[in-house]
């Protein structure tokens, strides 16, 4: 039997992926929420979900350890996609990526001037390129997460960093200044499997779309 591995990460991400998997027929035997196993099997006996950090599973479905997966369009464009087929946009965990400052700090102002910006961010691809589009110079400082802190206490003059509440940025005295661009979750593929599995994965894949467009 082809059996097939799907690559999901805990949190939002899950769990606006269980209505997407319920429409390709596909039900997890257990919750990663409650369980601590890291491979879980589904309903369908050809079908597994592998529980990943977010920002690892384009990994996993370009080198092939998973057929498919779910991850946000930051998390592609950080990884740099190779290898991968994105056939879906879910528009699931929808958020904005954007720059944002201390109340106070004026923002435009330092960017006519040209002043130089020091930016806190775990986002250094899509931050590079969307300050050297502006044409402003910066100092990129890499942090793995809490980027608002780093404004706060003098690491860095702004940040880029992902809002969708903007709770956070409001507990924290920071306003977003910019939107550098909308962000939502893919489905990827692993372009041999494509190939090879096709007939069990295009079922899904449709099935998916399907769902979105409900
Ligand atoms: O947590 P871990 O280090 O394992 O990885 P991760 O933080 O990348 O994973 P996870 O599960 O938190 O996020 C998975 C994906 O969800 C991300 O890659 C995004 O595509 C998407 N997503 C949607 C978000 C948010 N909304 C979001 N609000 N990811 C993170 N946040 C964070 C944001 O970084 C900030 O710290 O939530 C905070 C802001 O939220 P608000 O509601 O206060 O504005
Ligand atoms: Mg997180």
């Amino acid at each position: 039997m082809t059996q097939i591995t799907l690559a999901l990460s805990k949190g939002r991400i899950f769990e606006e992926t269980l209505p997407l998997l319920a429409a390709a027929g596909i039900v997890p035997s257990e919750s990663p929420e409650s369980s601590r196993k890291l491979i879980i099997a589904t309903n369908r006996p050809d079908v597994r979900l592998i529980i990943v950090r977010a920002s690892d599973v384009p990994t996993y479905v370009q080198h092939g350890a998973a057929d498919l997966g779910i991850a946000g369009k930051d998390v592609l464009i950080e990884h740099g996609g190779e290898g991968l087929y994105q056939p879906v946009d879910l528009e699931i965990a929808k958020c904005r990526m954007m720059v944002a400052t201390p109340v106070g700090f004026d923002y435009q102002a330092a960017v006519r001037r040209g002043a130089r910006l020091r930016v806190a961010t775990k986002y250094v691809n899509i931050a590079r390129l969307h300050f050297a589009q502006k044409g402003v110079h910066i100092d990129l400082i890499k942090l793995y997460g809490s980027m608002e802190l780093a404004p706060l206490v003098g690491l860095a003059d702004v940040i880029v960093d992902l809002v969708s509440t903007g709770g956070t940025l409001k507990a924290n005295n920071l306003v977003a200044v910019e939107e550098i661009l909308p962000i939502s979750s893919r489905l990827v593929v692993n372009q041999a499997a494509l190939k090879l599995k096709h007939d069990i994965l295009q079922p899904i894949i449709a099935a998916f779309r399907g769902a979105v467009l409900q």
